[in-house]
């Protein structure tokens, strides 16, 4: 049996915003401009105990926690933390899958023993912080559908081994809406035929469930009943495509807010594009109105580019030809086709190495991680 890790960054902007200005710690902390169309791109746990959440919008969010401390993206420095944080890991782990632009799964069959998982995450979950900075979640199990459930099941700096020995306590009394991959328009359809958590799901034999999900019903049924894909694909180590969406909790209406989306989407590709020592070739829209119509467009570049601000430049041109004043459920900005950056080819190890003998120099970073669990609870 495969040892498969996701590791999840907890409250990643906002972390990132802490790192800069210390006296956002500990406060209800959101990330989003503080306009009448601003939609949110993550908030603070303190934050989220009012209700607020990612992709909300600014207003509804300032309903929900008038004291809300609204910082503005700086998402160069985002990028800068996931590189550091990617870099790092891919060093100690040849099989990583990045996800998003904080999160990953990693193959760890060759690095752990099975009886020591507990202490070697939480070692890893130490190094990562002292390294980095930066507090993750850490979820294992045989496959990456549990390991990347038990990441979210803790945070911060929490630690979550998932199997075929605890899913019935741990993942069954979940909420249905809780399951990677069934998105919010499916949950509240299969809790209408009585299917509220995910055990329920495990357990179910009834032909409305298998009507909802279709094909996928075994599928989710599998997953659910704790087996799945243990297939860490670090070939995207080399990706021909990149792209970002994301999807509103309320339809989009004007241009600043879209704008907005398409800037940030924009930030995660370059991102992954210089992690992977790219440049795009092309640059496209896609655009979901709530009647689930999709539009696509695309344009081929003169020059390979790979700059956030070159990135929005080439998607405005192509957002602006496509979008007709409807309201948008989801948009995004894909890359189809990349080319190797020759010049940035910089030597990761070396920056690393600098990195790890510069926090071993400050001494003392490394807390207990019973003083740290503390600190955050
Ligand atoms: N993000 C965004 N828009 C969204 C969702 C996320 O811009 N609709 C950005 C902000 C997040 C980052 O991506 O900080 C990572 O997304 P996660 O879903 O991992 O959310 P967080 O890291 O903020 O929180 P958690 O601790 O729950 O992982
Ligand atoms: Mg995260």
């Amino acid at each position: 049996m495969k040892i498969i890790a996701h590791i999840d960054l907890n409250a990643f902007f906002v972390q990132c915003e802490i790192l800069r200005d210390p006296s956002l710690r500990g406060k209800p902390v959101a990330i989003g401009h503080d306009s009448r169309r601003g939609v949110l791109s993550t908030a603070s746990y303190e934050a989220r105990k009012f209700g607020v959440n990612s992709a909300m919008p600014v207003s509804t969010a300032k309903r929900k926690c008038p004291q809300l401390i609204l910082v503005p993206g700086h998402y160069e420095i985002y990028q800068q933390y996931s590189h550091e944080f990617f870099s790092y890991l891919k060093n100690r782990y040849p099989i990583l899958e990045m996800a998003s632009i904080d999160e990953c799964y990693i193959d760890m069959t060759d690095h752990i023993k099975e009886e020591n998982i507990n202490d070697y995450l939480f070692d890893l979950q130490m190094a990562l912080y002292r390294v980095t900075n930066l507090k993750c979640s850490i979820g294992c199990g045989p496959n990456k559908f549990l390991a990347k459930m038990a990441s979210d099941m803790r945070k911060p700096l929490g630690l979550t081994i998932l199997d075929s020995s605890n899913i019935e306590q741990l993942l069954w009394p979940l909420s249905i809406d809780k399951f990677f991959g069934i998105g919010v328009k499916t949950a509240p359809k299969l809790k209408e035929v009585g299917i509220l958590t995910i055990g329920d799901l495990a357990r179910t034999n009834d032909p409305k469930v298998k009507k909802i999900l279709g094909s996928s019903f075994e599928y989710y049924q599998s997953e659910a009943k704790g087996f799945g894909s243990d297939f860490v694909d670090a070939s995207s180590w080399d990706p021909k495509s990149v792209s970002a969406e994301r999807t509103f909790q309320e339809d989009a209406t004007s241009y600043e807010e879209l704008k907005d989306m398409i800037q940030s989407c924009c930030f995660d590709i370059s991102s992954e594009l210089k992690h992977y020592h790219k440049k795009a070739v092309t640059v496209g829209i896609k655009l979901r109105t709530p009647d689930f119509v999709t539009k696509s467009k695309r344009v081929t570049l003169i020059k390979p580019i790979q700059e956030p601000h070159e990135l929005l430049q080439a998607a405005l041109s192509v957002f602006d030809k496509t979008y007709k004043d409807q309201p948008i459920r989801l948009i995004g900005v894909s890359i189809d086709k990349v080319v190797e950056d020759e010049e940035k080819k910089s030597d990761e190890n070396e920056e690393l190495i600098k990195k790890i003998n510069a926090s071993l120099e400050e001494g003392g970073l490394l807390m207990k991680g019973s003083d740290l669990h503390h600190e955050d609870k």
